[in-house]
């Protein structure tokens, strides 16, 4: 028995299902979950002391590599001063500033403790400032676990086959209203059906969770347009791709402001921070300044904002990050291309900058039916045979990969490598 296994049964007696995040728990591809120890750079260790090279980095936040030495440094420095206040702090206002600067569409921020918090936030603002109760959202598309949003949802809700989450009552589930992503005309239609009711439209500008799928030429341009014709608030949920797919994220690489933004993963450095932001006149209805309730004892804690601040920072003034980045998810595409040229398959890769997903479907996959016609099983053994060969990958064929920059070019042939002969080895 591996000493993740082991840890792996005592964990059952004590967390529901051994984990604390379903999708860790390798349901979906059988077999059982590493248990990590560390990890360094480009590279995961697990328990038993294998390595293995990152390609979920965290499932995002580790852009830079593991232990980027800055963010550390930052962490280290801030610990000396204690780990909580729950007061204001100068920390705060300097990551505000930043983001705003990163992110032009925000002009007012409030930090919250995850992704999933600023989800929730952010369609209340919606409400609150609309007066509207409805909000609209994409098949597949997965903004945390807020009970608005567990209806038709990605990432390891549709992993563990319950998209739509019991405990979500009748009520709740009526005010969210979902259309196919990239269909433009299903969500014409929900607001012409629901008119003057719905006070959002949210979606993933670039989805990650239902493996990575792109949204089509005028996709968001016409979401953009839908709603300032009907007065909605337009939500990007840029936890996955804000500052990785460039540091204005999503909004920036596709040019379409959204109304508000929701940040998470890479704004905390690895630590637990979420965001939500936007105009102006929209957070000003934001408790105290407004009448919209939303608070948090740990929000904007001093270590996390430390760490956050460091790892923006570094972005934000080393753009040739976002490039390289660039250069790492395209090399890696070709090279699984390639890979499956060698297989005889003719299955679909999406990539954008450091997102991709190999889907195991020759439908080329621009929505969540296409993603779900991918073979299940054959991902689950393709998944152990990159794991036999030292490559980390999400345990679920509906997640993106997240490449960092601590690839080096000897790593990336390294997983090209692996990918050929654990496809063919999945094959037989
Ligand atoms: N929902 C996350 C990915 N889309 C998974 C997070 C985790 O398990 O850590």
């Amino acid at each position: 028995m591996t000493t993740s296994e082991q840890l792996f049964e005592q964990a059952k007696q004590v967390i529901p299902g051994g984990v604390n995040s379903p999708v860790r728990a390798f349901r979906a591809v059988g077999g059982t979950p590493l248990f990590i120890k560390s990890a360094k750079g480009p590279y995961i260790y697990d328990e038993d002391g294998k390595q293995y090279i990152e390609l979920i980095n965290s499932w995002g936040p580790m852009i830079l590599g593991h232990a980027f030495e800055p963010v550390e440094e930052a962490v280290r420095e801030a610990i000396q001063h204690s780990f909580s206040f729950g007061a204001p702090t100068r920390k705060e206002v300097e990551m505000a500033e930043l983001i705003i600067d990163m992110v032009p569409s925000v002009e007012k921020v409030r930090m919250v403790n995850s992704g999933t918090e600023a989800t929730m936030a952010a369609i209340r603002v919606a409400r609150g400032f609309t007066g509207r109760d409805k909000i609209i959202k994409f098949e597949g598309c997965y903004h945390g676990h807020g009970d608005s949003f567990l209806i038709a949802a990605g990432s390891g809700a549709v992993t563990m086959g319950t998209p739509d989450s019991p405990g979500v009552t009748k009520a709740t589930a009526l005010d969210t209203l979902t259309a196919p992503y990239n269909n433009l005309q299903a969500v014409e239609m929900l607001i012409d059906n629901n008119a003057n009711q719905i006070a959002a439209i949210i979606l993933e500008p670039v989805v990650g969770n239902m493996g990575c799928v792109l949204p089509e030429p005028g996709f968001l341009e016409g979401i953009r347009t839908l709603c300032d014709q009907h007065g909605i608030i337009l939500i990007f949920d840029e936890v996955m791709t804000g500052f990785r797919l460039a540091k204005g994220g999503a909004q920036e690489r596709y040019g379409v402001t959204p109304d508000l933004t929701t940040m998470g993963k890479i704004i905390g450095g690895g630590m637990p921070v979420g965001a939500y932001g936007g105009r102006a006149d929209i957070m000003n209805i934001v408790s105290p300044a407004g009448p919209v309730y939303q608070a948090g004892t740990l929000s904007g804690n001093p270590i996390a904002m430390s760490a956050g601040l460091a790892m923006l920072r570094h972005l934000n003034e080393h753009p040739e990050v976002y490039t390289r980045l660039d250069g790492i998810g395209g090399r890696l595409a070709d090279g699984f291309r390639a890979g499956l040229v060698k297989a005889g398959l003719n299955y679909t890769i999406n990539q954008i900058g450091s997102m991709f997903t190999l889907f195991m479907t020759d439908r080329s996959v621009s929505n969540f039916v296409d993603a779900k016609s991918c073979d299940l099983p054959l991902f689950g053994r393709y998944f152990h045979a990159m794991l036999k060969r030292g490559v980390y990958l999400a345990p679920s064929q509906f997640e993106s990969l997240f490449v960092s920059v601590a690839l080096t070019d000897d790593l990336i042939e390294q997983v090209i490598q692996a990918n050929e002969e654990s496809l063919m080895e999945a094959c037989q």
